[in-house]
């Protein structure tokens, strides 16, 4: 992903110019309703119903992880107690230019775990209780461990994430993201890397996922290496969203911008 790539040119190609262009006739695949066998016994993860997308090599699981009230009581505890990168760590370098990023960024994790991004390697910040507590919910809910948060905040429909892989080298692989959603609902695109823009040499349809406040979607491998994905603008909409992308970064991999 753009934020963990230390080459400019990846971050050039992920589009952070919020052209994201969603494709008419975007498919919705919700598939499957009901549990599925997911990898762990916790009674956090036997209460929940996920919902299966697929697609050619994509794979992802949606449920809803927190009921309203306790989403809304989330958002207000993040909006109360984190803090965001501003100066150079608020910036990216795109067609050429460092610009402002369409939304604002901060990341926590382990002690000792660093993340490259745009150009420079950056430590974590320790775990908050409160992000301490949402990655071990997450954890309960997926059966997977998580070592990481990378947090971005939306202030409404003008911010955007731009297409890009989070396919980075520092994350252990095979290992699934968990992406946690409070507030304004938003729509998440993933485009197959080989039908993408003018140069597509295949026609896959669009994979869009409405991300509800409160709701867990697992992107599990391979979806990182074929897809894309993106948030793109959506200039009516006036809520805040906060997202979390949990992540296992393999310390042994870390890598080190100039
Ligand atoms: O805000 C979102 O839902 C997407 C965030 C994202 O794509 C990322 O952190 O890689």
């Amino acid at each position: 992903m753009d934020r963990f790539v230390k080459k400019r040119k990846r971050v050039t190609e992920d589009k952070e110019d919020g052209t994201t262009n969603q494709a008419a006739g975007v498919s919705k695949v919700r598939k499957k309703e009901g549990n599925v066998n997911i990898n762990t016994d916790s009674a956090v993860a036997k209460s929940l119903k996920w919902q299966q997308f697929s697609s050619e090599n994509l794979d992802c699981r949606y449920t809803i992880l927190y009921s309203k009230a306790e989403a809304d009581n989330l958002i207000s505890e993040c909006e109360r107690s984190l803090t965001y990168n501003t100066g150079p760590m608020a910036r990216i370098f795109v067609f050429g230019k460092w610009r402002d990023l369409p939304r604002k960024q901060t990341a926590h994790g382990d002690d000792g775990l660093t993340y490259s991004y745009s150009g420079k390697t950056v430590a974590a910040t320790p775990w908050t209780p409160l992000l301490k507590n949402i990655r071990d919910r997450v954890a309960a809910a997926s059966g997977f461990t998580f070592n990481f948060v990378l947090i971005n905040r939306y202030k409404d429909g003008q911010d955007y994430i731009g297409e890009h892989r989070d396919d980075e080298q520092d994350l252990v692989h095979g290992h699934p993201i968990a992406s946690l959603s409070l507030g304004q609902p938003r729509d998440f695109v993933f485009k197959h890397a080989k039908a993408r823009g003018k140069n597509a040499t295949r026609q896959i349809a669009p994979v869009t996922i409405k991300l509800e406040h409160g709701c867990l979607l697992m992107m599990n491998h391979p979806t990182n290496t074929y897809w894309y994905h993106s948030l793109p603008q959506r200039k009516a909409l006036s809520g805040i969203r906060i997202n979390m992308t949990f992540r296992k970064i393999d310390p042994s991999k870390m890598t080190s911008a100039k």
